[in-house]
């Protein structure tokens, strides 16, 4: 099913009078600080959000899954699912692709089919942390990092065939994301491990185009519970940086020990020019993979102002980093669930501009504590959904994504289209 036009605009013509009520208070009381509400507009309109592919179905436990109902059957209808999220908020317009779950196998069809719910495809993500059919090794004891040549070339030629896969679809870059690790003390010699894993890196840096990034994502524990051969940023920055200037750091907000800052840590790498791309989901003790801003929203917005203030930042050379989406929805409605986690970041991003730069420098300069608290707070303490309501609907998108979504009963006809037991690839 698609979202018609029509059916946003009858939503959006419902809806206007309230929105317009609250949007001129907010934009009002905006401009009377000296913020430019109109660039603000303009940011939010740009900024798009990179849907996982494997999180379009319901996700699970090592304890079970409990499917959902109308999952995505096929990568096609996987892309129907992100043009119904990009239709009803025109933030959605890419996918990241995670290979082999997602084997575009008419890479032409697939692209095309994505162009036409205007999705271009982000980063591809290479899996050595499973063992596939067919595969001569197993990647049970590492990939990349493994003792075995063998097993090592094979986990670096299926990073080379999924760099191939993405180039056919307009892809620039590879995430690469490893489970190696150990499990129990004096498994591993852990510099042999992370020497072989810097040569393998290397040998698919070899093969990276010259206008892609490669990412590499950092994980504390799990599945290997003692060790991890890239367990925290500062060892995926030295290899990034041992690799060369397409080589740059993939931060997943699920992967911090507690209490980690992790805003301290995204302002280093952008001091570096080194943070690549983001993965965000929210989490309460682990990898918990829950919905954007649901347990640490404030968390979310100081690791956004630290963001905004880099990419701000004319002398910081940061590209600006690649916005994904890693999650896993057990007991929600993905696609409701992803539109919150959309509307989450993109919460976080408005408040983080809304902060009056000048001021809060000003007040770091004097060491006037209080005042710095206040205006991180006060921005963080305005509801400036509004803003995000009208940059949707000056783009075509609806005022309230998640309602209309209900209105129009989309679960319900994707079962009755795809069927109660259509089950998704993924996680
Ligand atoms: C690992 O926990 C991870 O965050 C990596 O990004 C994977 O590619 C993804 O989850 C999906 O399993
Ligand atoms: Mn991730």
């Amino acid at each position: 099913m698609n979202v018609e036009k029509y059916q946003i605009d009858e939503h959006n013509s419902l809806n206007e009078r309230q929105h317009k009520k609250r949007y001129d208070f907010l934009s009002e009381m905006l401009q009377q600080e000296g913020i430019d509400v109109e660039a603000i507009i303009k940011k939010l309109m740009d900024f798009q959000i990179a849907i996982p592919s494997w999180a379009l179905g319901t996700g699970g436990t090592r304890f079970g899954r409990f499917s959902g109902t109308g999952e995505p059957r096929s990568l096609e209808e996987k892309i129907e699912d992100i043009g119904l999220l990009h239709a009803l908020n025109r933030s959605s317009g890419a996918i990241s692709l995670h290979i082999p779950w997602d084997i575009p196998e008419n890479a032409d069809a697939i692209k095309s089919l994505a162009g036409s719910y205007d999705i271009v495809f982000d980063a591809v993500n290479s899996n050595t942390f499973q063992d596939q059919k067919n595969q001569n090794y197993s990647y049970k004891f590492g990939s990349l990092s493994h003792t075995q040549k063998e097993v090592r070339q094979q986990a670096i030629h299926h990073n080379i065939e999924v760099i191939k896969y993405g180039e056919v679809l307009g892809s620039k870059a590879l995430t690469v994301w490893l489970a190696d690790g150990s499990c129990f003390p004096a498994q591993q010699n852990f510099r042999k491990a992370l020497q072989r894993t810097l040569e393998s890196l290397q040998e698919i840096y070899a093969h990276l185009p010259t206008d892609w990034k490669m990412f590499i994502e950092y994980k504390p524990y799990e599945p290997n519970f003692y060790s991890t051969v890239i367990q925290d940023w500062g060892t995926s920055f030295l290899l990034a940086n041992k690799l060369g200037s397409q080589a740059f750091t993939l931060v997943d907000l699920g992967h911090h020990l507690p209490n980690t800052n992790i805003e301290q840590i995204v302002a280093t790498l952008m001091m570096e020019g080194k943070l690549g791309g983001f993965h965000f989901n929210d989490s309460k003790y682990g990898d918990d993979d829950l919905t954007v801003g649901s347990i640490k929203p404030y968390q979310l917005f100081l690791i956004f102002n630290e963001l905004v203030e880099g990419i701000e930042d004319k002398n910081t050379k940061n590209p600006v980093p690649a916005w994904m989406i890693d999650a896993s929805h057990n007991v929600k409605d993905p696609l409701e669930d992803l539109l919150q986690s959309v509307e989450a970041i993109k919460i976080a991003y408005t408040q983080a501009l809304i902060i009056h730069r000048e001021m809060l420098w000003e007040a770091q300069r004097q060491n006037d504590v209080v005042k710095a608290q206040e205006i991180v707070q006060n921005a963080f303490r305005t509801d400036v959904r509004p803003l995000l309501a009208e940059a949707r609907r000056r783009s075509g998108a609806a005022i309230n994504p998640l309602g209309l979504f209900r209105k129009l009963e989309v679960r319900k006809k994707l079962v009755e289209e795809r069927g109660e037991l259509a089950i998704a690839t993924g996680l």
